[in-house]
């Protein structure tokens, strides 16, 4: 079967980007397929190895676009393989910000190998430490040319769904 009826955060086509954090805080919180949660915050993110992925840019339907950026972070695959008990099935996880932001990625598009340019969970912008007010932790999904919708800044939330 399809994944689940979606969110109404992912398809929102006419969005005013929300230019202030929500709070103050860059942690996030992951609950897992088993429904258990953990706690993940940029120091445990620097445990693991750095990708940058450059010539990125931030489309706004309103504003323009902005850049080109190179992001650096951690692969979202990487910290799920982190994370996630070894051999675990699971289907797609939602990466929501507590200003009610959000956007859903599918295990195929996250674990294919044949990307090159891979879906981030960013903490540098342009080789400095993203500010929180750029968006710490910012989630970067480089396929996405035409629309910001997916590049979710303040994560606070992931949620990983298994059927
Ligand atoms: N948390 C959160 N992330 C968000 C948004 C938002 O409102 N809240 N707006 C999105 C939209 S519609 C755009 S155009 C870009 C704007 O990114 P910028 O503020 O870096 O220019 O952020 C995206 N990510
Ligand atoms: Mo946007």
């Amino acid at each position: 079967m399809a994944a689940s009826t979606e969110p109404v955060w992912v398809h929102r086509h006419v969005h005013e980007p929300n230019p202030a954090p929500p709070s103050a805080d860059p942690a996030f919180t992951v609950k897992m397929p088993d429904g258990a949660e953990t706690v993940v915050d940029p120091a445990l993110l620097q445990t693991l190895p750095v990708t940058h992925v450059a010539d990125c840019w931030i489309v706004s339907t309103g504003h323009g676009k902005s850049g080109p950026f190179t992001f650096a972070g951690v692969r979202l695959g990487d910290l799920l393989a982190h994370l996630l008990p070894p051999n675990i099935a699971w289907q797609h996880v939602d990466v929501i910000s507590a200003d009610g932001f959000g956007a859903r990625l599918f295990a195929t598009e996250i674990t294919d190998p044949s990307v090159t340019r891979p879906i981030l969970l960013s903490t540098i912008i342009n080789g400095a430490a993203m500010t929180r007010a750029q968006g710490l932790v910012r989630l970067i999904v480089p396929s996405e040319i035409d629309d910001a919708l997916r590049q979710v800044k303040w994560v606070g939330r992931m949620e990983i769904y298994a059927e």
